[in-house]
């Protein structure tokens, strides 16, 4: 449990961050518990699962990956505590892989999407958005990218050391440069932390604004989004929570304790409607919005009835 409650703390904490490394972080630390899990009964056993699934899932409320990873790995049918064990092992260790490939897969086929000379933006630090970058850069593709800093905790400054690692030509803006420089873009690739039944994205604050630029400079504006990043309760039309983090992110509070009228609202997400959305990259392929509801269909195995 120890280690259950670490990790969970380092997301809460955003030690481990993206919506993609959260989930995987928590299929593993399933993995590990129930590896070593020692269990009076069944009922001891489903009730320890439950209990660790259920810490791992209150630590971010946005990252739909989060939970979807925490469901997956943790199912089981059998009512013997061995074989539950061995059902909870096979299905954290695959989700970890299919995690691992996706971001392969997302990165080989957007980058086909990517021509010789395009300038890039992107938003955030979106492993799977730099999977397309680097792939396409890495297929002999003359690229550059403007990459945005993301405040208030400036993610940005992960992704130009990552690209800088690849000597990918980066420029680094302020968030309210963008629409400033959408004339010089050819495309904007963001992440995902979760996408809609209706095909709705959620992502960092401040990707609505660069899709309304993108929508408005007819630059084409794409997704990247593995296929857990779909969210099955938004189906039967259950909001997606935007996470409000502290306001010690975005100022100091000694000034704020000096401006007794002033309050501060930080947002870590917010929506960008399905019509400013051209494409989503997902693993299993290159999809328009109006498709996500296929996607949560036919790769999140949920059924309606689980709703
Ligand atoms: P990958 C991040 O959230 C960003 O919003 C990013 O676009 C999204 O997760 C997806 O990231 P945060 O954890 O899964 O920084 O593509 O709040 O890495």
């Amino acid at each position: 449990m120890k280690k259950v409650q670490e990790t969970a703390e380092k997301i809460r904490t955003m030690e481990i961050r993206g919506a993609g490394r959260i989930a995987k972080a928590a299929a593993e630390a399933i993995r590990d518990y129930t590896a070593g899990l020692e269990a009076a009964s069944m009922e001891d056993f489903s009730a320890r699962i439950r209990e660790v699934s259920d810490l791992l899932i209150s630590t971010r409320p946005t990252a739909v990956s989060l939970p979807n990873a925490v469901k997956l790995s943790s199912r089981y049918s059998s009512g013997n505590v061995e074989e539950a064990r061995q059902e909870i092992l096979e299905n954290a260790s695959r989700f970890i892989e299919r995690a691992d490939k996706a971001l392969e897969r997302i990165g080989k086929m957007g980058a086909r999407r990517i021509q010789d000379g395009d300038v890039i933006m992107t938003h955030c630090n979106s492993h799977a958005a730099l999977s397309i970058i680097t792939t396409a850069f890495e297929e002999g593709k003359d690229i550059s990218v403007f990459a945005t800093e993301s405040r208030p905790r400036r993610q940005g400054l992960l992704t130009i050391r990552h690209l800088n690692g690849f000597g990918i030509p980066t420029t680094l803006i302020v968030d309210s440069a963008v629409r400033y420089y959408m004339k010089e873009v050819d495309k904007v690739i963001v992440g995902a932390d979760a996408i809609a039944a209706n095909g709705a994205l959620v992502n960092k604050v401040g990707t609505s604004q660069l899709a309304l630029a993108a929508h408005e400079a007819r630059k084409s504006f794409m997704v990247a989004a593995e296929t857990y990043k779909f969210s099955p309760s938004t189906i039967v039309g259950n909001p997606i929570e935007i996470e409000e983090r502290a306001a010690e992110e975005v100022i100091d509070l000694s000034i704020l304790a000096d401006l007794p009228y002033v309050k501060v609202k930080n947002p870590a997400f917010d929506f960008t409607p399905a019509e400013y959305i051209d494409m989503i990259i997902t693993d299993v392929g290159i999809i328009p919005p109006a498709m996500a509801y296929t996607i949560i269909k036919e790769h999140l195995g949920w059924e309606l009835g689980d709703l």
